[in-house]
Parts: C-alpha cells; sequence; structure tokens
C-alpha cells in the first residue's frame, strides 16, 4: 500500500503535468483520455482520495452520492465549476477547487481573437481562400467591421474581463462599458478606461461589441435571450468565452437570420461539443472549440 494520496485524474493532461501526478501522488492516469461518465466518476469517488476532474465531468448530486465516499477533494482543471454541484459536495465534505489567474490571459487573448476574426470576416476570408475562390484583390473585397476605436461592452468584470479591457482599450484603443453587480473599485475599472453601466441593458444598447465574462449560474442562464439580445445594436456583435450556457443559443439564431444582430463570435455552446447547426452554415459567426485556455504554457500552470 502506498502512502501517497490517490488521485484519479479524469482527462489526459499535458506531459509535465501528469510527470509530476505520477511522481507526488499514486496517480490514477487516464492515458485514453476517454470521459469516465457518471459510474467511473462515482467509482472514483470511491476509491480515491481525490478526483482531479474537468469541464467535461458532470459532477451531479447523483454522482457525488456515491457510498462509501473516499474521496476528500475535486480538484478541478478549469476557473468554471459549474459542472460541479458545489452544495452537493459541501454536504458530502468535500473541498473544490479550481484554477483562477493562470488561465486569465489565454482566455482574454481568446476573446480577442474572436472578436476580431468576426468583425474582420477572417474565418470566412480564410475558407474562402482555401476553397481557391479568391480572383484576386479588389477595393470592395470583404469589407468587415473597423475595430480601434469602438466601443466595447463587457458582462461582468472579473478578472478575464478586465484582461480584456486592457487590450481593448490599451491595444486598440477602443471605449470600454461595463455591467457587473460586483464592479472593481473605481480606480481599477480608470486603469482600464472602462466606464460602469448601473444596467445590463444600457451596455447591449450602446455597445459596438458585447463580451460575456460572468460566471454560469442559474441566475445568469440564457442571461443573453431573445428579449436582450435584441436590444443590441443591429450592427454590433455577440462574442462569448464563458459559458454557453448564457446564452439561449435558439435565440441567437433567430437573431442572427434576422440581422438583428451583425455577428457571433464563440467559443462556448450550450449543449458541447454540440454546435446548433444552423450557426455552422453562417458566414458572420466565427465558432473555436472551446480554446479559451488552450495553450501550453496555460495548461501547465493550470
Ligand atoms: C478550460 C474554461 O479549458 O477554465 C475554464 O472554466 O472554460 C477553460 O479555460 C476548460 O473549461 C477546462 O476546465
Amino acid at each position: 500500500m502506498s502512502a501517497r494520496p490517490t488521485v484519479v485524474v479524469t482527462r489526459r493532461l499535458p506531459d509535465p503535468v501528469e510527470q509530476e501526478l505520477a511522481r507526488d501522488f499514486d496517480a490514477r492516469l487516464n492515458t485514453d483520455d476517454r470521459p469516465l461518465g457518471p459510474d467511473g466518476l462515482r467509482e472514483a469517488l470511491k476509491s480515491a482520495d481525490a478526483l482531479l476532474c474537468t469541464v467535461t465531468d458532470k459532477l451531479t448530486a447523483e454522482v457525488l452520492s456515491a457510498e462509501p465516499l473516499r474521496a476528500r477533494i475535486l480538484a478541478n482543471f478549469g476557473v468554471g465549476f459549474n459542472h460541479i454541484d458545489t452544495e452537493a459536495a459541501k454536504a458530502r465534505g468535500l473541498a473544490v477547487s479550481n484554477t483562477p489567474d493562470v488561465l486569465t490571459d489565454a482566455t482574454a487573448d481568446t476573446a480577442m481573437t474572436l472578436l476580431l476574426m468576426v468583425a474582420r470576416r477572417t474565418g470566412e476570408g480564410e475558407r474562402h481562400l482555401r476553397a481557391g475562390q479568391w480572383t484576386g484583390w479588389r477595393p470592395t473585397h470583404m469589407l468587415g467591421t473597423h475595430v480601434s476605436g469602438k466601443t466595447l461592452g463587457l458582462v461582468g468584470m472579473g478578472r478575464i474581463a478586465r484582461a480584456v479591457a486592457q487590450r481593448a482599450h490599451h491595444g486598440f484603443g477602443m471605449k470600454v462599458i461595463f455591467h457587473d453587480p460586483y464592479p472593481p473599485p473605481a480606480d481599477v475599472a480608470a486603469s482600464l478606461g472602462a466606464e460602469p453601466r448601473a444596467r445590463l441593458e444600457q451596455v447591449l444598447k450602446e455597445a459596438d461589441f458585447v463580451s460575456l465574462h460572468c460566471p454560469a449560474t442559474p441566475e445568469t442562464r440564457h442571461l443573453m435571450n431573445k428579449e436582450r439580445l435584441s436590444l443590441m445594436r443591429a450592427d454590433a456583435y455577440l462574442i462569448n468565452t464563458a459559458r454557453g450556457d448564457v446564452v439561449d443559443e435558439a435565440a441567437l439564431v433567430e437573431a442572427l437570420t434576422a440581422r438583428k444582430i451583425a455577428g457571433a463570435g464563440l467559443d462556448v455552446y450550450e449543449k458541447e461539443p454540440q454546435v446548433t447547426p444552423a450557426l455552422l452554415m453562417m458566414e458572420n459567426v466565427v465558432l473555436l472549440p472551446h480554446l479559451g485556455s488552450a495553450t501550453r504554457e496555460t495548461r501547465v500552470a493550470m
């Protein structure tokens, strides 16, 4: 019997992380990277001291009811933890940890990538070129929307939103407005050139780009519904690097189809890895496969 704590690692992790885990723990690595599923997760909770889990593991009250429970901690690989029923975890005496800060910059970079891609039609342009359709430069070819100097509206003003504001304001000369029920101190907002708005609706009406940075909670589920999407300007773009649940994907498709908004840049979806099929057909939508924090450096730091 090893004296080292047993850790079940639910997915493949970058090599240096797995090596460290193997050194410090009795680590059960997931070399074929197949999600454990509810039964596998329950089994892990019964047979290991810790579960190193992530967004693809649904840790519901049902899963967490595993008996007899051996695990003491759910160490989540990721900052968002909406896939964990934290009340149920608490009731079972399970600590829950996450990985904030280290993925702030990578995720803010992804938000800016989506914003630039959708505004400047770069996904569309690349598809056009790769399909052999490019006939050469012309003054009116694939004109996009200017980004520099435009207004960015941030929904939520936590760590990642602030890093986006930093890039947008100091890098792209954008005007930044935000709404957050728990706003940062005035001097912090001012240093990012960011102006608060008392109501979310004001942000939605004013912004050329609306970028979502709130956590996924029961309160923020479908925050961007039909009604709020209709407050956005017809020439505005929606960017989502937060969680799919924050947007009513069907209402978004409707708003895009009716040209109520100009486009969207999405990294997250309501039913990952499924994407509402209509979105796949739209040239004015940029779709990334949940790459927010996907840099080697960040994934090792996480
Ligand atoms: C992760 C994320 O890559 O940390 C989060 O909440 O959304 C991403 O950066 C992924 O969710 C793994 O947890």
